[in-house]
């Protein structure tokens, strides 16, 4: 069965997840203080993580924050870049070019951490999906696969993928939790087959982003159903806790023991999940990093406007 999540806020709290993460420690003081002290200055490279996930570029779009996303990929400098899908939007490039530079500069920026060492793993999202027939292979010393399990420098193990997966599972919650677990075993091969089918033939993909918008009321219900799917899913593998993107809604909590955590979207909220190098995790918002550090030579103003998708 899919039982009801249990979650905590303060499991995660007491174990200093929040409490000794450095870019969220401004979050919840009085901006107007802060404001007045002179802020440290953040130079290229200066933030160093040991792994750093980000997704949901949608890069192709007009939505998509590139500027924001290269002037964070300038200042953070990690071992192992994940990108966990919709990285490249495919289906709107299909419909209609739209390709500035900027966009341009995030690949040439990611190619070239490649080449200068980072690791880069690219896990495919469904925006992205005609890369996964390319699943285990380097492109540019990037390697693209579907998904993988991540293990953090203390040991735990998290399942990294983009999480399209799911779409059916979180669509069809009632009745699946009603039938149970062979039943959603099921609806993840379904899930798996029907999308394939469709992409066979040259169809889009269901759009679990596009169903939320018109179901606005029930948008955070579906959050949570998607991420219990994703714990629950997690938790028949064994694993400790597992790592995706693809609702845009960045999030580091315990869903029935498990660590849930989601790298948000560079299209609204601008975040990243990081790594440091104990294998403690962070949420990384890039707003709080304009606020926080005077940032020497970045490109954009410190103000992101976001943009709905
Ligand atoms: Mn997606």
């Amino acid at each position: 069965m899919i039982r009801q999540a249990e979650t905590s806020r303060r499991d995660i709290s007491s174990e200093g997840w929040d409490a000794r993460a450095p870019a969220g420690s401004f979050r919840g003081k009085a901006r107007g203080t802060v404001a007045a002290l002179p802020k440290p200055p953040l130079e290229e490279g200066d933030l160093r993580y040991r792994s750093i996930w980000i997704s949901d570029i949608h890069l192709g779009t007009k939505g998509s924050q590139a500027e924001a996303l290269l002037d964070f990929l300038k200042y953070t400098e990690c071992d192992t870049l994940y990108l966990v899908g919709d990285i490249v939007d495919g289906w709107r490039l299909k419909k209609s070019w739209y390709w500035p530079q900027a966009h341009n500069d995030v690949v040439q920026k990611v190619l070239r951490k490649a080449r200068k060492g980072t690791e880069v793993i690219y896990i495919t999202g469904n925006h992205d999906e005609g890369l996964r027939d390319f699943a285990g292979h380097f492109f540019g010393g990037v390697l693209v696969t579907n998904e993988t399990v991540h293990q953090m420098a203390d040991g735990r193990r998290f399942l990294v993928l983009h999480g399209d997966a799911f779409d059916a599972v979180v669509k069809h919650a009632r009745w699946l939790a009603f039938l149970g677990d062979h039943a959603y075993t099921a609806a993840l091969t379904v899930n798996r087959l029907v999308n394939a089918a469709r992409r066979r033939l040259g169809y889009s993909y269901w759009s679990l982003s596009a169903y939320l918008k018109h179901k606005v009321k029930n948008a955070v219900e579906f959050i949570s159903r998607f991420e219990d799917a994703v714990a629950h899913e997690c938790a028949e593998r064994g694993l400790d806790g597992v790592i995706c993107g693809h609702i845009h809604h960045a999030e580091m909590r315990r869903i029935n023991g498990i660590l849930y955590c989601n790298d948000g979207d560079w299209v609204e909220s601008c975040t990243a999940l990081a790594e440091h190098a104990d294998g403690r995790l962070e949420i990384i918002r890039w707003q709080d990093l304009t606020e926080r550090y005077e940032l020497v030579g970045k490109t954009v103003p410190a103000t992101v406007e976001p943009v709905t998708a």
